[in-house]
Order: structure tokens, then sequence, then C-alpha cells
């Protein structure tokens, strides 16, 4: 073949394959193009089947969410419903508590002014029976005396002798007598012939004052004479009356801080003293025994 008409085929097949892959060229870009476009759609759809299906579920969790929430909001209103009334019936129970308080603290008022009264009957009371105790006692002690002053008036009536006194004991008359000895207040005096089974010396008589003032200490006696419940009411200890009396002149003048206990003095002569005053004599008596 000669050069000219080979050149010239070479040219022509090239034209030819040119134009052949051009073609294929522009088919595979399609092709590409068409296959990235699916790719891209496919991607699209899943894409957007998947936010749908997501939303769905959104939407299910946000509803049933509200139901629940509704139903919270109506379970909040019955349950705030439920303490509104719980909370008025705490009001009423506490009004009518505090009424039921008043009410007790006024029976209460009422029952310790009745208790007060009570107690006040109950102290009045007892004070009544104490000292309507007292006088008993004093009554039947006094009788107990007149029995025994009886007895032995009977004695004497019979022919007995009834001049028996305990050792250290004076008789005179119908008594006898201890001259105590030894400082003592007037109370203590009493005691300590109560000790003797005596008491301090009643004087009925001048005669049974000639009697005492023979014997009496030189420096002064208390005797069973007193004022101490009612200022210038004399009381002897035998509860006789004060059908005697031997007071010096002047006395009883109640001297100073009071005197309420009588003594004795030397010369037989009586005085209002003060009770507290220590004395070195006390004269005792007790009924001669038959
Ligand atoms: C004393 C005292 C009185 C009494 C007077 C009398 C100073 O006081 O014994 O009781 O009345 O003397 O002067
Ligand atoms: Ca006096």
């Amino acid at each position: 073949m000669e050069e000219g008409s080979y050149s010239v085929e070479f040219s022509r097949l090239r034209r030819r394959r040119q134009c052949c892959g051009r073609g294929m060229q522009l088919g595979v870009l399609a092709l590409v193009t068409v296959a990235l476009w699916a790719g891209l759609m496919t991607l699209l759809l899943l894409w957007h089947w998947d936010s749908v299906r997501n939303l769905k579920q959104l939407e299910g969790t946000t509803a049933w969410n509200m139901s629940q929430v509704s139903k919270d909001v109506s379970r909040q209103k019955g349950d705030q419903k439920a303490q509104k009334s719980r909370a008025a019936q705490m009001t009423q129970d506490m009004e009518r508590i505090q009424a039921e308080q008043e009410r007790l603290k006024a029976q209460g008022s009422e029952l310790s002014q009745n208790l007060d009264g009570l107690l006040e009957d109950l102290s009045s009371l007892k004070s009544q029976s104490l000292n309507e105790r007292r006088t008993d006692l004093g009554s039947l002690e006094r009788l107990q005396e007149e029995v025994a002053r009886l007895w032995i008036e009977l004695r004497v009536s019979n022919g007995s002798v009834c001049d028996t006194c305990p050792e250290k004991w004076v008789h005179f008359q119908r008594k006898c007598y201890y001259f105590g000895e030894g400082p003592k207040k007037w109370i203590q005096a009493r005691f300590a012939c109560e000790n003797l089974q005596g008491r301090l010396v009643s004087i009925h008589s001048r005669e049974e004052q000639a009697f005492l003032t023979k014997h009496a200490s030189r420096k002064g006696s208390w005797i069973g004479l007193r004022d101490l419940d009612i200022e210038g009411e004399f009381i002897w200890m035998d509860q006789k009356p004060l059908d005697y009396t031997n007071w010096r002149p002047g006395e009883p003048n109640n001297q100073a801080l009071g005197e309420d206990c009588v003594m004795m003095q030397s010369s037989g002569q009586w005085n209002d003293a003060f009770c507290g005053s220590r004395l070195d004599g006390w004269v005792c008596d007790r009924l001669a025994a038959c």
C-alpha cells in the first residue's frame, strides 16, 4: 500500500475511534449520572423514610407523654381537691378542738373554784373538829378530875384518910405540892410538873396561898396561871374559875414585851411576868391519894 492511502486510512480509523469513544464516554457518564442520581434519590428516600419513621415514633411518644401528663394533671387536680377538702376538714376539726378546749378551760376553772371551796370547807371542818376534839378532851380531863375528886370525897366521908403523897411532895388539905428548883421558863416548868404526874399549881383559897407562901422559893416561883390567849383573861391550869387572887398592888400590868405568865414572889403575892424569864422556883400540885 502506498504511503498516502495508508495515512488516510489511519486518520479515518482514528476519527471512527474518536467518534465511538466519545459516545461511549457520554453513555458511561450518563449511566454514572443516573446511578448517582438513583443512589442520591435512594439515600434521600431512605432518609425521608427514616425521618418519617422517627417522626411517627416521636409523635407516638409525644402522644403517650401527653396522655401521661394529662393523666398526671388530672390526678394532681384530684389530689389537690382531696387535699383541699382534707384541709377544710382539718380546719373544722381544729375549730371544734379549740371550742372543746375553751369549754374544758371554763370547766377546769369552775372545777378549780369548786376544789378551792371544798379545800376551804375541809380545812375549816378540820380546824372545827380539832377545836371540838380539844374541847372534848378538856371536858374529859375535867370530868376525870371531878370523878377522882368525888371518889376521894366519898372515901373521906366513909372515914378514909386521903393524905397520901409521893416522895418529895408535901401534903396540904386535899392536895400534894412539889416545890421545884432550878431555872426554868414558864412552859418548861409546866412540862416538868407534867413529867411528875402533876400540874403547875392552881390556888383557890387564902389558906392554900398561906401554905404556899410558907414553902415557896425566896427567889420567886412560877404558878399555873396565865393569860396567853386573851390579854387580861387569866386561866388556871386546873380550868377552875379565878375565885381567889393575890396580886401585888399594881399587878397585873403586862409590862414591856408583854407579860402573860404569873409568878409568885417571895412575899407570896402574884405578878404577871415575861413567860420566857427563867425563874428558880416552880410549884406543882396533884390530888392526894387515899
Ligand atoms: C418588873 C417586872 C414586872 C413588874 C414590875 C413592877 C421592871 O419590871 O417584874 O413584871 O410588873 O417589875 O415594878
Ligand atoms: Ca408585871
